[in-house]
C-alpha cells in the first residue's frame, strides 16, 4: 500500500488543528497499530523547522520581505521533507499534515504576489518533487476563520495582515481545488466541529479503502 501524505490546507481559523487530531484518534482506532498515523506541521515539522517558524511568524522589529519570507518557507520545507515526511512514508505511515505546497501558493502567490511558477519551481526543490496523495481543503469564510483564530489567542504577522489579503488567499484555495481535482477534495468547514469531523472521516475512508486499506471498510 505504501505511505499516503494526507495534507490539510485552508485559510485561518478553519479548524484543521482541531481536525487533524480528531482524525488521527479516529484513523488508529479504526486501522489498529498495524498502520502508523503520525501528525506534523508547517513551517515547524522539524527542529530546524521550529526555528524557521519562530523567523517568520513571531513579531520581529525588521520586517522580513516577501523573496526572504518565500526562501524560509521553502527552507523549512526542505528540512521536513528530507527528516521527517519521506521517512515516515517510507515506513508505511499515514502522515497527516498540517499545511504544505497548496499553502505557498496560496499565501506566497495569490497572497503576497509573488510569481506562481516561481513558487512552483521552488515547491519542486523544496519537495524534491513529494505531492501530497489527499489535501483536504478546509473551506470557511474569511471572517468566520479569523474570528476563531482571534478567539484562540494572540494573532501572529500573517493574521495581521489585512482582510483583503486572506481573501486573495482564499482565492488561492478556491482556483488550486478546482484545477487539482484529483487530489483535492473540500469540506464545509463554516459547520461545528463534530459535522467537519464526519466529512472528513468520509472523504478518509473513500480515499483509503481505494488504496487497499481494508480495515477502513469497518466503518457503521
Ligand atoms: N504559511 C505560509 O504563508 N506559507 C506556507 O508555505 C506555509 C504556511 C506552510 C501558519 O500558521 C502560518 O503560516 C499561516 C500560513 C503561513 N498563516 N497564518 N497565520 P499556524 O500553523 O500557526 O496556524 P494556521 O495553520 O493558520 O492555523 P490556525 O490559525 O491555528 O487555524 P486552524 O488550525 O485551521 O484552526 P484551529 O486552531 O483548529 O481552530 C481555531 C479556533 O477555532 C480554536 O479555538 C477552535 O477551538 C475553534 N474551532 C475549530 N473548529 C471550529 C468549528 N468547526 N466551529 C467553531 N469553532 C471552531
Amino acid at each position: 500500500m505504501g505511505g499516503k501524505l494526507i495534507v490539510f490546507e485552508g485559510v485561518e481559523g478553519g479548524g484543521k488543528t482541531t481536525q487533524i487530531e480528531l482524525a488521527k484518534a479516529w484513523l488508529c482506532s479504526r486501522l489498529g497499530e498495524k498502520v502508523p498515523v503520525v501528525v506534523t506541521r508547517e513551517p515547524g515539522g522539524t527542529g530546524l523547522g521550529k526555528k524557521i517558524r519562530q523567523l517568520l511568524l513571531e513579531e520581529e522589529e525588521e520586517r522580513i520581505g516577501d523573496r526572504a519570507e518565500l526562501l524560509l518557507y521553502a527552507a523549512d520545507r526542505a528540512q521536513h521533507v528530507s527528516d521527517f515526511l519521506q521517512p515516515w512514508l517510507d515506513k508505511n505511515a499515514l502522515v497527516l499534515c498540517d499545511r504544505y505546497t497548496d499553502s505557498t501558493i496560496a499565501y506566497q502567490g495569490y497572497g503576497r504576489g509573488i510569481d506562481l511558477n516561481l513558487i512552483r519551481q521552488l515547491n519542486e526543490i523544496a519537495t524534491g518533487g513529494l505531492k501530497s496523495d489527499l489535501t483536504i481543503w478546509f473551506d470557511v469564510e474569511v471572517e468566520i476563520g479569523l474570528s476563531r483564530a482571534k478567539k484562540r489567542g494572540a494573532s501572529d504577522r500573517i493574521e495581521q495582515t489585512e482582510i483583503a489579503f486572506h481573501r486573495r488567499v482564499q482565492q488561492g484555495f478556491a482556483e488550486l481545488a478546482a484545477t487539482s481535482k484529483s487530489r483535492f477534495v473540500r469540506v464545509d468547514a463554516n459547520l461545528p466541529v463534530n459535522q467537519v469531523q464526519q466529512q472528513i472521516q468520509l472523504f478518509l475512508q473513500e480515499f483509503l479503502f481505494t488504496h487497499g486499506y481494508s480495515e477502513i471498510s469497518a466503518i457503521s
